[in-house]
């Protein structure tokens, strides 16, 4: 892994050995490109979302959560409208935020004329090549990456879209040809969910990159959107090789593009949000193990602006903070092991030889005749916890939120 050594430095003389450093921050010095979060036009109205989302430091690059899609920046033919994409672009701009752009070739969120339209293959190659030469080119210099196509369905088939329809499996090259024309210099992702594990899907993303760069165009990257479920999320060891078959594919980069880890149902229990912690502890520990993915977004941070109960009722709680803006477990197991990643210390209770990241307090645990004592960056307290309360010598136990406390 690649470290930052000259600004790992500058962050341990700001925020001593502990983890008071940020989520942004601490990607960075751990050698990755940001800690990001995705953000919706209606949210912005809210200051207490802002106090957080207006700080780099905690997320260094934003994503529109819907404002530049097709639906709203081409609704009719020929006329682009740029105000919800612009309105999110320009905040993270002024902030100092890296943007993640998306999304340009998608089957929903699609206005009815181009998904009823009666397209001949040249009519709809016109179509996507406008669409994307101008809305590429308006936010031309600004995007990091953009979200260029997603496409597939579970068993790797091309999904049946308006796109597939007509241009069979010739519109990856032409969308993403028509994006590295427009802009040159940002990152091409082909974008999907359900690509974090093994399986057809997988295979089908694998498969798009080589077919992007055998029909001779520029394709970066592979975005797992990572809408995962609290127990049911893929293992740190799984996660590593499905990033590394789409690395071994072509992909110069990969990146977690949408991270939310929902609870199935509602309320969660204490060890519930210990699981869920566990769950966005293994991405947070799989992105830092392949060096090729740049960065982790989550789709939304706060559970009080999430799209989840509206698409899955009952099912929820899938972010880092609560709905108050409390940092959660989870929140306080990427920023440690994200720390230990900087400082070359174990994070706590991971061991790389693992199959399967299981993150309890075990591993950072020693017990010997004289007691038990946790190792630096180890759980030692919060609510539902029953392990070894005692830190190490040189740390002490600190509360970081009523369900963790740790060894710093
Ligand atoms: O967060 C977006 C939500 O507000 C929209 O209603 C929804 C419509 O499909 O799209 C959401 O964002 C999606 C993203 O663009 C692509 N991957 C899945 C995301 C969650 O549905």
């Amino acid at each position: 892994m690649h470290i930052n050594a000259a600004l790992a430095a500058a962050l341990f003389a700001v925020a001593g050995p502990g983890v008071s450093a940020q989520l942004n921050q601490l990607a960075q010095a751990a050698g990755k490109k940001y800690f990001g979060s995705a953000v919706d036009n209606s949210e912005l109205s809210d200051q207490q979302l802002l106090k957080f989302l207006t700080n780099k430091n905690e997320f260094g690059q934003i994503t529109p959560g819907n404002g530049q899609k097709w639906q709203y920046t081409e609704p009719s033919r020929g006329q682009f409208s740029y105000g919800s994409g612009d309105q999110i672009t320009d905040f993270g701009k002024k902030n100092g935020q890296m943007l993640r752009c998306h999304t340009l070739v998608w089957h929903s969120q699609l206005p009815s004329w181009v998904s009823n339209g009666q397209w001949s293959r040249d009519t709809l190659t016109s179509v996507i090549n406008t669409h994307i030469a101008n809305e590429v080119g308006h936010y031309k210099g600004q995007c990091y990456a953009w979200d260029v196509v997603n496409a597939l369905n579970e068993d790797g088939s091309y999904r049946q879209s308006v796109f597939s329809d007509v241009l069979g499996d010739t519109f990856f090259a032409i969308a993403f040809d028509a994006a590295a024309k427009a802009d040159p210099n940002a990152k091409l992702y082909y974008n999907d969910y359900n690509l974090e594990t093994l399986g057809a899907k997988q295979q089908g993303a694998a498969r798009i990159v080589k077919l992007v760069k055998s029909a001779g165009k520029k394709i970066d990257g592979v975005g797992m959107q990572a809408h995962l479920i609290v127990g049911q999320s893929p293992s740190q060891s799984t996660l590593k090789s499905v990033m590394q078959s789409y690395i071994d594919a072509g992909a110069t980069e990969v990146a977690f593009t949408e991270l939310d880890i929902r609870f199935p149902s509602l309320p969660e229990s204490s060890q519930g949000l210990e699981q869920q912690a566990k769950d966005y502890g293994a991405v947070t520990s799989a992105c830092l193990d392949i060096e090729g993915c740049v960065g982790i977004t989550i789709w939304g941070f706060t559970d009080a602006h999430s799209w989840i109960p509206g698409t899955f009722p009952g099912t929820g709680d899938a972010l880092p903070f609560d709905k108050n803006y409390n940092k959660k477990p989870a929140y306080s197991t990427i920023s440690s092991i994200l720390a230990a990643a900087r400082t070359g210390a174990p994070a706590p209770g991971t061991t790389t030889l693992q199959t399967s990241t299981v993150l309890t307090s075990a591993p950072a645990t020693t017990t010997t005749a004289a007691g038990c004592s946790v190792a630096m960056y180890g759980q030692c307290g919060g609510q539902g916890y029953s392990g070894c309360k005692v830190c190490a010598s040189g740390s002490a136990c600190k509360v970081s939120n009523d369900w963790y406390s740790q060894c710093l």
